[in-house]
């Protein structure tokens, strides 16, 4: 066959493997040989045929890295219809994750069994794609039209179990070996002389379809799409299964399969899926480096985020000890943690016997004597460098040698909180965002003397509470929050300029954002900006500057916690509404000013905020504070709702031109001064060498 797949006949059965580390990805070799094994298979003493794999696995998906190259025979198509085509059953034997096309593949086979564990689906959208090996043809000829397009669009794998109440698999192997359990279950349907059953012969009555319901689906998909294309597509392509013959939904489906492969928007999702792995993987770290045990946490405060950060450890059976001042503090954090899980149990996602075990790993205490045997402590009290130093040098003389000391801090130096220590070996930043039980993004950060065992243990034990780890260097606000400066500044700027907040809010929802910048503002609270602001002393002695902030909270509209902000909330819906008072507010500060206001169209907008955003990563990547400019991506999309289809900030910039993006930093800059729009070096290095971000890193070896 090949070097990936194999072929023999077992007790009459021919069984072919696939063996092709780390997930079976059908690559060109993987396609050819179970194009070639299952061809053999026709004329040879075999009475049936088994399509496993070897490793952790069965075929996870197409090989992504294939897709923008040129295709290479066989093609997947041509290999699924030599197996729905044989004439002898072909059976699918599934564990781990049969996933996109590797899914597919089971499903041009004859029958599929699984092993409990195994799940199935499609998470062709999470790429930017749609299944193009017949999923969308096949899925709805079997689970009907609802849950294709519900599992299709979502992407989201389904277990063994649902995927049997489904019909997408036949047969749940109780066999501890599949192998063996998927031979038994062939000779099985041998002996009862079971049908060739291929589900490109079944047909959908379109009579079953609610009218309507496709328009109603690509409505509600639109209003959640923030950039991606590829659920529009996935509806006209289950929608083809409806209405066309089997051959002809197929045409439809690779017609449409292939306008995504080549979409930017597809490239930026892939970019995603390979720079979120490439993120958990420190450039100077020995690959032996050994992991510290943590099998117990202590997090310092009980406020939103400590409690949240206690769920994350909960959650994977790690027990927490949460460290509050009072017992009236740590009683209430106690319980915004159990009415989050009760939340949960309402919604049906959690059961009330799983919530009762996950609040039984989590305690309290007011005694710091108590975290004297904790493996990890995060401290996560209110920003404030005296109080974490304090808390930092009482930890030191409490906590066991050993220990991993960090700091939840979004801005504060790790390194002076970890000299307030004995051990600033053990001590590192640990950035959840909030709600940290929700938020994807953990930053990682690495104090000067952090040790190499304490940031190996920190990327391992963050993927293990299922958060996607980006390392940064110390300095003010990290990656994220440093790159927000000049994406916030603009917003309030473009107001004095001419624009309303809903049309500001609107053009960076368009481009995807799941929120724009002055409603989130308004989330986060205008308070929080103005007393930072009050501490700075570096800011320029400029009146257009955050002019508008500041009004509104010396107004006492502080955002969404007092009803207003830049808009006004509908106190029921807490609907954001726009309000002709501030919009009078902004016209006439602009006149109090002097400024001409004028028309801003889309492009200035996005410009405006997003250009610095991209600067300062340029900054941030030269000082070397980001390893490389994908795991600024990273943060972006899974930290601030970056959209997944632009690629997070630094691929978006590739994707537009370096260089134009450094035109418009000097264009601005000769507007509006270079207290605001200075181009980073860098910036300006890669924009006259004709380069991109991306190949900067590879020129570094970061990728
Ligand atoms: C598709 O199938 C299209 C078809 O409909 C139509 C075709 C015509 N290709 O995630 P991990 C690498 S689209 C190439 O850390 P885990 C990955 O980069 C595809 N490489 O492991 C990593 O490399 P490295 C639809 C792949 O155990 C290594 O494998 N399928 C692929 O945490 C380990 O990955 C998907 O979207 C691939 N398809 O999770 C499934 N998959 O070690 C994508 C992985 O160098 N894959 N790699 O960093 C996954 O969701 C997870 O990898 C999986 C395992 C759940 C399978």
């Amino acid at each position: 066959m090949s070097d990936v797949v194999s072929y023999q006949i077992v007790d009459n059965i021919g069984v072919v493997s696939v063996n092709s580390p780390p997930v079976n990805a059908l690559s060109q070799k993987v396609r050819e040989g179970i194009l070639s094994a299952v061809t053999a298979a026709q004329g040879d003493a075999s009475e049936a045929i088994v399509l496993r794999c070897d490793g952790r696995t069965f075929i996870a998906g197409a090989d992504i890295t294939e897709f923008g190259k040129p295709p290479m025979a066989p093609g997947l198509p041509e290999v699924l219809s030599a197996i729905e085509n044989s004439s002898k059953p072909v059976i699918a034997a599934i564990h781990g994750t049969a996933l996109g096309g590797g899914f597919e593949v089971s499903l041009a086979c004859h029958y599929r069994c699984a092993i409990a564990s195994a799940k199935v689906g499609l998470p062709e959208v999470k790429l930017g794609l749609l299944p193009g090996a017949g999923g969308t043809q096949r899925v709805p000829r079997i689970a009907g039209v609802k849950a294709a397009l519900d599992m299709i669009t979502s992407g989201n794998p389904v277990s063994a179990k649902t995927a049997l109440g489904m019909g997408l698999i036949d047969e749940v192997i109780s066999n501890d070996d599949l192998q063996a359990g998927a031979v038994q279950y062939a000779k099985d349907l041998v002996a009862s002389g079971a049908p060739l059953r291929r589900i490109r012969d079944i047909t959908i009555d379109p009579a079953t379809v609610e009218p309507g319901f496709f328009d109603a689906a690509r409505k509600k998909l639109a209003a959640r799409a923030r950039g991606a294309i590829a659920p529009d597509k996935i509806v006209s392509c289950i929608e083809a299964a409806v209405e066309l013959p089997m051959d002809k939904g197929l045409e439809r489906e690779r017609e449409l399969f292939t306008e995504l492969v080549t979409s930017p928007e597809s490239a930026a999702m892939r970019h995603i899926f390979f720079a979120e792995r490439l993120a958990a993987k420190i450039k100077d770290l020995p690959k032996d480096t050994v992991l510290r045990d943590i099998k117990k946490v202590a997090i310092i405060g009980g406020g939103t985020m400590g409690g949240g950060i206690a769920m994350c450890f909960a959650n994977v059976g790690i027990p927490v000890v949460m460290v509050e001042v009072t017992d009236e503090a740590l009683q209430r954090g106690l319980g915004i943690i159990k009415k989050n899980y009760s939340i949960t149990v309402q919604k049906g996602k959690l059961a009330e016997d799983q919530m009762e075990g996950l609040l039984g790993l989590i305690s309290g205490t007011t005694d710091y004597n108590d975290i004297a045997d904790v493996d990890m402590v995060i401290e996560a009290v209110y920003e404030n460098l005296e109080l974490k130093k304090q808390i930092f040098a009482k930890l030191d003389g409490v906590c066991k040698q050993g220990a991993i000391l960090a700091s939840n801090t979004s801005y504060q130096d790790i390194d002076q909180i970890a000299a307030a220590t004995k051990r600033p070996q053990d001590v590192l930043g640990l950035h959840f965002f909030s709600p940290a039980n929700v938020m994807k993004l953990l930053e990682v950060v690495r104090g000067e003397k952090t040790a190499d065992d304490v940031l190996a243990t920190s990327m391992a034990i963050g993927k293990k509470i299922q958060k996607v780890c980006a390392l940064s260097r110390v300095c003010y606000g990290f990656i994220g929050n440093r790159m927000l400066g000049g994406y916030g500044r603009e917003s309030q700027m473009l107001l004095m300029d001419g624009c309303l907040p809903t049309q500001v809010d609107s053009a960076l929802e368009g481009f995807g954002m799941a929120m724009g910048p002055l409603a989130m503002g308004d989330l986060a609270g205008l308070d929080v900006g103005y007393k930072a602001r009050q501490g700075r002393t570096d800011l320029p002695d400029d009146p257009k500057l955050y002019r508008m902030g500041t009004l509104l909270v010396e107004m006492g509209r502080h955002g969404q916690k007092t009803g207003a902000g830049f808009y006004k909330y509908d106190p029921e819906t807490r609907r954001r509404l726009a309000d002709p008072i501030v919009e009078g507010m902004i016209v006439d500060e602009s006149n109090k000013l002097d400024i001409e206001r004028r028309e801003i169209d889309n492009e200035e907008i996005l410009a405006r905020c997003l250009y610095p955003l991209i600067n300062e990563g340029a900054l941030i990547l030269e000082e070397g504070i980001a390893q490389r400019s994908s795991d600024i991506d990273i943060v972006y999309v899974f930290g601030y709702a970056f959209p997944a289809a632009k690629g997070g900030p630094m691929h978006y910039a590739d994707h537009v031109g370096l260089k134009h993006v450094y035109d418009k930093m000097c264009e601005y800059r000769d507007l509006y001064g270079e207290q605001y729009w200075k181009p980073a070096p860098l910036l300006k290095e890669l924009a006259e060498s004709g380069k991109t971000f991306a190949q900067w890193d590879k020129e570094r070896g970061a990728s």
